[in-house]
């Protein structure tokens, strides 16, 4: 099937007009990432599986230095750099769109410069300078969800209504940067699944997809592999390639535009059937 690309052609960067579904393929250069750790620490390697999820059909390879998952210990900036900085300018050089998957504004304003398309902050742009590194350049923003920070959050996630505390939030943050000077265009909005949050968070939040879409932001969904999967599946990290489809289909009936996925080709192929008979 052929995959649309005009979406990513715009300058500046523009989420208007998505079609279908779009498929965000995972990068980690990193040692401690809980699905991939250590197995594209080696630039040359995330170069190569970049290469790989870009001929499978991602529509953007989403590229992180520093771990997220429960638990992870902070990467300096300078060391976060240095395992991205190559690979995002390789894949810029093959017309690869990039995301950058990172918190602090020093590799943002970097990775703009070496030519990602997209910055996706797990962090909401709340760190020190990150609204300013952003508000100027042309790239598109995944602004996200955490309750707490990464290395604390799953200790004792708590809401009152977490659909509409994870929906104040995003709206809060989006008007933020709009009123920093960001084209509404360039923002999408993720409610962060699993990042201070039960599987009862995120079976809420799943069921909210549609109330959030209708913000009028597209939405990125990341379920891919996370230990929701797990606790439904039973399944270990390796083998929730199945479950984690699933989960990309449903949040993409719900209103998800983006899903930011390990396993491109299945998810893909899912995807694609999914749209033809739905
Ligand atoms: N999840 C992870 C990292 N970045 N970004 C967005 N927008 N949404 C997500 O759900 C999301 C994200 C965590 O997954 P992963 O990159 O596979 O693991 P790690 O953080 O351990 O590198």
């Amino acid at each position: 099937m052929r995959r649309d690309e005009g979406w990513r052609r715009a300058t500046p960067f523009s989420f208007a007009g998505i079609a279908r579904p779009l498929v965000m393929g995972i990068v980690n250069v990193t040692d401690d990432s809980f699905s991939d750790g250590g197995r594209f620490r080696d630039p040359s390697r995330a170069i190569e599986h970049a290469l790989e999820l870009a001929a499978e059909g991602a529509d953007l390879v989403d590229v992180g230095g520093e771990s997220t998952r429960p638990g992870a210990a902070p990467v300096p900036a300078d060391e976060e750099l240095r395992r991205i900085l190559p690979v995002i300018e390789a894949l810029a050089r093959e017309g690869i769109a990039v995301s950058v998957d990172t918190m602090k504004a020093a590799v943002m304003r970097a990775a703009i410069a070496a030519g990602c398309a997209v910055v996706n902050d797990v962090n909401a742009f709340l760190a020190t300078g990150a609204v300013e590194a952003v508000a100027g350049a042309d790239v598109g923003l995944v602004v996200m969800h955490m309750q707490g920070t990464p290395r604390t959050m799953q200790q004792a996630p708590k809401y009152g209504d977490v659909a509409a505390e994870v929906g104040a939030f995003l709206r809060e943050r989006a008007t933020a940067l709009e009123t920093a000077g960001v084209a509404h265009e360039r923002i999408a909005l993720d409610p962060g699944f699993g990042f201070g949050k039960t599987l009862e968070h995120n079976r809420a939040l799943f069921h909210a997809l549609p109330a959030l879409a209708a913000m009028g932001y597209p939405l990125v969904a990341g379920v891919s592999r996370k230990k929701m999967i797990g606790e439904l599946t039973g399944r270990a990290v390796g083998e929730r390639s199945a479950g984690s489809v699933a989960a990309a289909l449903l949040a993409a009936q719900n209103g998800a535009s983006l899903v930011r996925v390990h396993d491109v080709r299945e998810t893909v192929d899912a995807l694609n059937v999914w749209m033809e008979l739905r």
